[in-house]
């Protein structure tokens, strides 16, 4: 009686196998309608990004989904550059949970960069630049182990450069350059591991355009080293200001008194000597 062990083993297959594979679905179409949702579309470029294509957005290797590319039926690669979007990135994204590259460069898209991309532990690219994305940049972002392209540029990012990015060791392509950073760029991205290297891990051009962001391989403390230069002339300055006046306020104030004595002692003087009318 072969059949009844072969159909009891097909259970325990089924039951083994497809509460995953039903879970990964849903969590595709959790990611993509909810990303769909929080992106504003005014060229209807997302117009196959319906709600039937969300349910079974892969077949196999192909997508019905302008910039969906899949693998094993699973949403493999976002790749919506380009397209005029706006709105934001839903944190939701992070439920694409075979994601290897998230490209929505060249859009109008704000907001922030949500942490929660931190949980896609297959990401290889993340290319975000030239957006509106404003706000930091998230230091999660070092749990990605699989990291090698970051390219942020030309958004209105702000804070400074979170230095556990630094320990991305699979990293080749970072590019933060144009936003609003701020404060020192982390060693490890600026200088390669071991001894002193003649070229820097990252070279300028991964940092410029950010007035306030310094250190190598930037100029150390730009226009920073000045106002702190400044601040100590206009204490020194405003202190040395402050005791001449107080001295000449002091010595005013003795030569009054003193002359009101005085004068008050030639009144009395006058008076005594004027004894009529
Ligand atoms: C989805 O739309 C894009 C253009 O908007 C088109 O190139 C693509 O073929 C469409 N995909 C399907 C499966 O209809
Ligand atoms: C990110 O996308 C832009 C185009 O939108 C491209 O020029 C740039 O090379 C991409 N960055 C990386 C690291 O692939
Ligand atoms: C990084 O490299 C630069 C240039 O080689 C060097 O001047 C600087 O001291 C290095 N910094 C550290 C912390 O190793
Ligand atoms: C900086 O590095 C990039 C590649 O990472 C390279 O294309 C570029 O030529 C370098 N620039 C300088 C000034 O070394
Ligand atoms: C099933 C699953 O992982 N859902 C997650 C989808 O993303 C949101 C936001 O990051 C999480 O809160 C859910 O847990």
């Amino acid at each position: 009686m072969p059949s009844p062990p072969l159909a009891w083993w097909m259970g325990i297959l089924l039951l083994l196998f497809s509460p995953p594979a039903l879970a990964a679905a849903t969590m595709d179409e959790a990611c993509l309608s909810s990303l769909r949702r929080s992106l504003v579309d005014p060229d209807n470029s997302l117009r196959n990004w319906t709600k039937a294509n969300f349910e079974a957005p892969c077949n196999g290797f192909t997508s019905y989904l302008t910039g969906v590319t899949c693998n094993n039926g699973r949403v493999y690669k976002l790749a919506l550059s380009g397209l005029s979007l706006g709105g934001a990135i839903s944190p939701f994204v992070a439920n694409c949970s075979n994601l290897q590259s998230l490209d929505l460069s060249s859009n109008q898209i704000s907001g922030s960069i949500p942490p929660e991309i931190s949980a896609l532990l297959n990401l290889a690219v993340l290319n975000l630049s030239a957006n509106r994305l404003s706000g930091a940049i998230p230091p999660q972002l070092a749990l990605c182990a699989y990291l090698n392209a970051i390219d942020l540029h030309a958004n209105l990012l702000s804070g400074q450069i979170p230095d556990q990015l630094g320990l991305l060791v699979r990293l080749s392509s970072f590019d933060v350059s144009y936003n609003r950073l701020e404060g020192p760029i982390p060693v490890l991205l600026a200088n390669r591991s071991g001894v002193e290297a003649a070229a820097p891990r990252f070279n300028a051009s991964s940092f410029v355009g950010n007035p306030d962001l310094y250190g190598y391989p930037l100029p150390p403390m730009r226009g920073k080293g000045l106002s702190v230069l400044s601040i100590v002339g206009i204490g020194l300055g405003s202190g040395l200001l402050s005791l001449v006046l107080s001295f000449t306020g002091v010595c005013i104030w003795l030569r009054v008194t003193e002359r009101t004595a005085m004068m008050a002692a030639d009144d009395g003087k006058i008076s005594h000597l004027m004894p009529e009318y």
